[in-house]
């Protein structure tokens, strides 16, 4: 947390976030995800279009799942939110705010916003940020946690300059182990860890780890950032922090509550552990697994008989997306689909498939295989904090 001074604040029109909310949800519509207390007051906040709200304080929302058919990339004003912490940034002062790093470094910095968008090496990736319990909501046994339908994801080119170039700056000493990184929001109880997440330092020095000001060419959204944020490209969503404020090099492996004991999975190949199950040993999470959607049927749709165009999008940590294929059989047979615009590794990966259906029910399933060789299971794997679902999807559809 840093304080600022108020002289020229900037509000991005978000000191009314809270005030906002209630009225708004008053008349709002209702989003109902097929699980059980799955209704979502749609919300709209300052800079984004109308929201599915999973909590109010801080502000959680999802993303519509129909805005993954309008294409790869995820607007702005659609990208979702998570926050943990309720003291979230409601004013920043441009002119005072600064990024720090120190620790184990030969030279503390402090640099401004004009001073990092300087750095050497700007550069721009499409990558996919995907929160951990994207689609937890669908997990049996259910489990603590927010209940997330599919929305909690999106893909987005953001531009910046490699981590790297900042460390640089900075002069990393030898010995240096870990790289972590605190944004302004904070805790509203004193007992309350504050959000702080740490890379291994190989990770944080990658030169595709960036510290991002711009997303699909605008500035960050309020809400997913401003005015710096970190992007993990092919890392899940905990690791890419908002309103990055503070650096700090470490000698020793970090210990704080989001890497001990938050944000953990099963230190097993399937990340995964029987239902109802804890696990015998627990590792940070990493990389974001391979996982396909179909965006153009929702489930029990009724279409008519004849030629039909499916597409979707398909995404992993950053291999690549290989191949998608599709079956209108529950899983006996399988056709490949048509893989779309290539974004590069970590972006979403546009599918379609043309199928002439004649009358009948119809049970759409769809699996992506990565460059790595990983697919998607036909059953979902069970972990105690429902992280990392990308069992492959079922869509019904009735055609007649
Ligand atoms: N400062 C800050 N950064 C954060 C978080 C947070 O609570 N505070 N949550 C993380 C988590 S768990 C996710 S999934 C992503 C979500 O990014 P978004 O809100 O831009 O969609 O932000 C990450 N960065
Ligand atoms: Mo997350």
């Amino acid at each position: 947390m840093a304080h600022l001074d108020r002289r020229r604040v900037l509000r991005g029109g978000l000191g009314a976030v809270a005030a906002a909310a209630a009225p708004l949800r008053a008349r709002a519509e209702e989003v109902a995800l097929p699980f059980g207390n799955g209704v979502r007051p749609l919300v709209t906040y300052p800079g984004k279009r109308p929201l599915l709200q999973t909590t109010a304080r801080p502000p959680q929302l999802e993303t519509p799942f129909a805005v993954f058919d309008e294409g790869a990339i995820t607007p702005n004003d659609a990208f979702f939110v998570r926050y943990h912490l309720a003291d979230i940034p409601l004013e920043i002062d441009l002119e005072a705010f600064r990024l720090g790093v120190t620790g184990h470094v030969e030279r503390p910095v402090s640099l401004a916003l004009a001073e990092i968008k300087a750095l050497p090496g700007r550069t721009e990736i499409v990558a996919v940020n995907q929160c951990s319990g994207n689609s937890r909501g669908f997990f049996e046994p259910r489990m603590a946690g927010g209940q997330l339908g599919n929305g909690a994801m999106g893909c987005a080119r953001w531009t910046g300059v490699p981590l790297k170039s900042v460390l640089d700056r900075a002069g990393v000493k030898a010995g240096a182990e870990q790289v972590t990184f605190d944004g302004l929001d904070g805790p509203v109880l004193p007992e309350t860890p504050d959000f702080v997440k740490a890379l291994r330092l190989d990770h944080a020095r990658d030169e595709q780890v960036m510290l991002a000001w711009a997303m699909n060419g605008a500035d960050l959204p309020w809400l997913n950032g401003f005015p710096l944020r970190l992007v993990v490209p092919g890392f899940y969503g905990t690791y890419w922090v908002k309103h990055l404020t503070a650096i700090t090099v470490r000698d020793m492996p970090f210990d704080g509550f989001f890497m001990k004991s938050a944000y953990r999975i099963p230190d097993n190949a399937c990340a995964c552990t029987e239902p109802g199950q804890a696990a015998a040993a627990t590792v940070p999470i990493g990389r974001l697994n391979v996982r396909s959607f179909l965006t153009n049927l929702a489930d029990g749709a009724d279409i008519k008989a004849g030629p039909v165009q499916l597409r979707g999008i398909a995404f992993d940590g950053g291999s690549g997306i290989r191949t998608v294929e599709v079956s209108a059989d529950d899983g006996r047979t399988w056709t490949n689909a048509e893989l779309g615009q290539d974004l590069g590794a970590y972006a979403f990966r546009p599918w379609s498939l043309g199928l002439d259906l004649t009358p009948g029910a119809y049970v759409l399933r769809v699996r992506a295989t990565a460059n790595d060789g990983s697919t998607q299971p036909m059953g979902a794997r069970w972990n105690p904090s429902g992280y990392m679902r990308n069992v492959v999807e079922t869509t019904r559809v009735r055609v007649a």
